[in-house]
């Protein structure tokens, strides 16, 4: 990767760790505590140091730089998360953090900011999303996530390791926190946009069970085929969503046994599911589950439903929200329908997001994309609410 002289900053920084992680798709494979995310956190290290910032881990996973002490009271907090989703963009994530770093170049030495990447904000590789940010505020203790074991059979904690823990985090203590993240709707026109709420949404693990039989000689009456009542719950999400105006997706297979002449007798599914409310979510979700245990009963499969993860909704601190709009021009100011560590974080910290303007607004797709323009407005208008809240 040549840097030529006429690169901006951020295209220095951005070709520095585009090639970190990415697969032959163009999309990246940057699970938590694995190679490419552990080479990413020694570029935070360096980046870190280049800028005379203490770097502290708070034995979670969780990674910061400083200026000024760790979690000195009126710091304001920014940063994202490194991980991806399997195949996922390169800017879900990565952008908050060098962006924060850029951004930090902009302000004096003496505002006292940190900046945070936050470890398996996705939930891709244990499964639980935020789940940094969640051990962070102490809504997930550390040995329930000790166990969380990811495909090959690791545990979380195997994962760390004997990761130095620094400082206790003082989470009371810090003033705001500001999370700059590509935005995934359509809904942004303008380069930067301000975050006034994330939708209620959750995870619901779906497994379908039948008898698993001989795909040749098996009659069509004697099955018990629990693809079938996966595929009929498919069908049943998309159209409960539809028509309440919801988000549903059914992601995440596995088929045991996974083989092409051979009934399976476990269909295993995530129903990923998302509303504006949380009236509407709880509607559509208990309407796919009860329209599929009944599809259940006619196919002579059972349907077991485990919720995971499910989240409130999150109105994100509107006087701050309208501060950071005006400052910035009368930034619109809209919701999201995705997850992130700053929704977490805001039942503890006043918090906002700063998004970013995503052309096409694809997302946890290779094709994710956001103009290097828009990239460098970002910059300049996190600098900006940093320089104001500290
Ligand atoms: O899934 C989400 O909403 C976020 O990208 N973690
Ligand atoms: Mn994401
Ligand atoms: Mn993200
Ligand atoms: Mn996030």
């Amino acid at each position: 990767m040549t840097l030529d002289a006429g690169m901006t900053e951020f295209a220095k920084l951005w070709a520095e760790i585009a090639p970190i992680g990415r697969a032959d798709s163009g999309g990246y494979l940057r699970f938590a505590l694995t190679e490419p995310e552990l080479t990413l956190r020694d570029w935070f290290r360096a980046q870190a140091s280049a800028r005379d910032m203490l770097v502290t881990e708070d034995g979670n996973g969780n990674l910061f730089a400083w200026r000024g002490e760790p979690w000195a009271p009126g710091t304001v907090l920014t940063g994202s998360h490194f991980d991806s989703v399997p195949h996922g963009g390169g800017y879900d994530g990565p952008l908050g953090i060098v962006s924060a770093f850029l951004a930090a170049d902009r302000l004096e030495k003496s505002r006292r900011i940190g900046i945070a990447a936050f470890v398996e904000e996705e939930g891709g590789r244990f499964g639980v999303p935020c789940l940094g940010s969640r051990l962070l505020t102490g809504f997930i203790k550390p040995d329930q996530a000790a166990a969380l074991r990811d495909r090959d059979g690791i545990s979380f904690e195997e994962a760390l390791g004997a990761r130095p823990a620094g400082p206790e985090p003082r989470i009371e203590q810090i003033a705001a926190l500001v999370e700059l993240h590509i935005e995934q709707g359509r809904a942004l026109e303008t380069p930067v946009g301000v975050a006034s709420a994330i939708w209620p949404h959750g995870r619901w693990r779906m497994d379908f069970t039948g008898v698993g039989d001989h795909a040749g000689t098996t009659r069509m009456t004697d099955r018990r085929d629990p693809m079938l009542t996966f595929a009929f719950t498919v069908l049943a999400a998309n159209k409960e969503a539809r028509l309440s105006g919801a988000h549903a997706t059914m992601g995440r297979v596995q088929v045991e046994p996974n083989a092409t002449n051979a009934i399976p007798s476990l269909v295993r599914g995530w129903l990923d599911a998302r509303a504006a409310d949380t009236a509407t979510l709880d509607r559509v979700v208990d309407e796919i589950v009860r329209k599929s245990t009944e599809r259940a009963g006619r196919d002579g499969t059972a349907l077991a439903v485990t919720a995971e993860s499910v989240t409130g909704e999150v109105a994100f601190h509107e006087e701050l929200a309208r501060r950071i709009s005006s400052l910035l021009g009368d930034a619109p100011i809209l919701p999201t329908g995705a997850g992130h560590d700053a929704g977490v974080m805001s039942a503890h910290v006043p918090t906002a997001m700063l998004f970013v303007r995503n052309p096409t607004g694809v997302s946890h797709s290779p094709a994710e994309h956001a103009s290097d323009a828009d990239c460098e407005a970002g910059i300049e208008a996190l600098a900006k609410v940093l320089e104001d809240l500290t």
